[in-house]
């Protein structure tokens, strides 16, 4: 399950260029090309959701299992330790500029407290 104009389902056909951080069957981790911190992956379902609302109602178990290739790219990047952030902006006002659900892992450094 593709979109023809999804820049995140062209990275998963390889008509885009990514740099792989891991992946599997389910899902597909990559770093970001505009990082926000010294870790800063984005990985995101082979299937195509608009965002998490949409795959939360159509598939959730995908959805875990998109947190869990997250989960190990954290253990991969050695920041399980220290600590990292799972976000998923979600519409415009979250900043949310591709629709095709995903999560952005980022650690490596303090990140700051959201209520800050
Ligand atoms: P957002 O939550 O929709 O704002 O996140 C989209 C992210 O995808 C953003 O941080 C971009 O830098 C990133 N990205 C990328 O890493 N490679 C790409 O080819 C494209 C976007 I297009």
């Amino acid at each position: 399950m593709t979109q023809d104009d999804c820049l995140f389902c062209k990275i998963l056909a390889g008509e885009i260029p990514s740099t792989e951080v891991a992946s599997n069957e389910d899902a597909y981790a990559f770093r970001d090309i505009s990082p926000n911190a010294p870790t800063h992956v984005v990985v995101v379902p082979r299937r195509h959701y608009r965002d998490v609302a949409d795959i939360s109602h159509k598939e959730p178990e995908l959805l875990g299992k998109v947190a869990a290739l997250a989960a190990e790219v954290a253990d991969q990047e050695g920041v399980t330790e220290s600590g990292w952030r799972l976000v998923a902006n979600t519409g415009p006002d979250a900043g949310q500029t591709v629709f095709h659900v995903h999560f952005h892992v980022l650690g490596g450094e303090p990140l700051g407290a959201l209520n800050a």
